[in-house]
């Protein structure tokens, strides 16, 4: 079934049957405190505005049977997917591995690196563990899209320009529509909040389009 949901640069029409949503690293790691985000020193309450919008799209994306995918930033415990690069960066209170109140920081199994409570995952779901920013680098979210027939993507998730951007960057170049719902992903920075959606959506819709959860929903309703 052709849908079209309103958005920026310009609505767009998808087929809902080859749509899936995709939800970006929305783990305590990132939005409690404890956790990754905030022994980077950021202030973590500021990405808890995309939790109640990513609620009410989960639940219409579960409402319609779309495939949802939630995804996940981690290493394994003995660290060895993890670049010492990536571990040596900036000053944080922690770094990757040490251990935090939610168990050891940006673990798989830990109860830091786990979905929040709000948007936790139910049977069927796929859950794609990935070490990076992008969530096509080193993960089988291709197969898994691929294996659903699926050719759009609704993101949501945070933080908007790290790894919202990074995987709707490298979905774009395998093909992939991708309709970023800007009030179901957040940063830390708000300015960067911002650019980061204005970037996708420049030029015409150079990575993708920009929409909203309200959008979203009215569309697949
Ligand atoms: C970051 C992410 N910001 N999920 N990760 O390090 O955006």
């Amino acid at each position: 079934m052709m849908i079209t949901i309103t958005a920026e640069p310009q609505s767009v029409q998808i087929d809902l049957a080859r749509t899936a949503l995709l939800i970006i690293d929305m783990q305590r790691d990132f939005l409690e405190p404890g956790g990754f985000g905030e022994t980077l020193g950021n202030d973590v309450s500021l990405l808890e505005a995309a939790v109640d919008p990513c609620k009410a799209v989960l639940a219409a994306a579960r409402d319609t049977g779309m495939l949802v995918i939630h995804t996940r930033e981690g290493h394994r415990p003995d660290l060895s997917d993890a670049p010492p690069a990536k571990i040596e960066r900036g000053a944080p209170s922690k770094r990757i591995g040490d251990l935090g109140p939610m168990g050891r920081i940006l673990i798989r199994g830990e109860p830091g690196h786990d979905i929040i409570d709000a948007l936790y995952p139910i049977e069927g779901e796929p859950v794609i563990d990935k070490p990076g920013k992008g969530a096509f680098y080193q993960t089988d979210l291709q197969l898994v899209l691929q294996n659903n027939g699926i050719e759009n993507l609704l993101v949501c998730g945070v933080t908007t320009e790290v790894c919202v951007n990074t995987t709707v960057r490298e979905a774009n170049d395998r093909g992939y529509r991708c309709v970023v719902l800007g009030d179901c992903c957040a940063s830390y920075f708000p300015e960067f909040h911002a650019m980061g959606l204005k970037m996708i959506k420049a030029q015409g819709g150079i990575f993708g389009w920009v929409s909203d959860s309200r959008a979203m929903v009215a569309a697949v309703g």
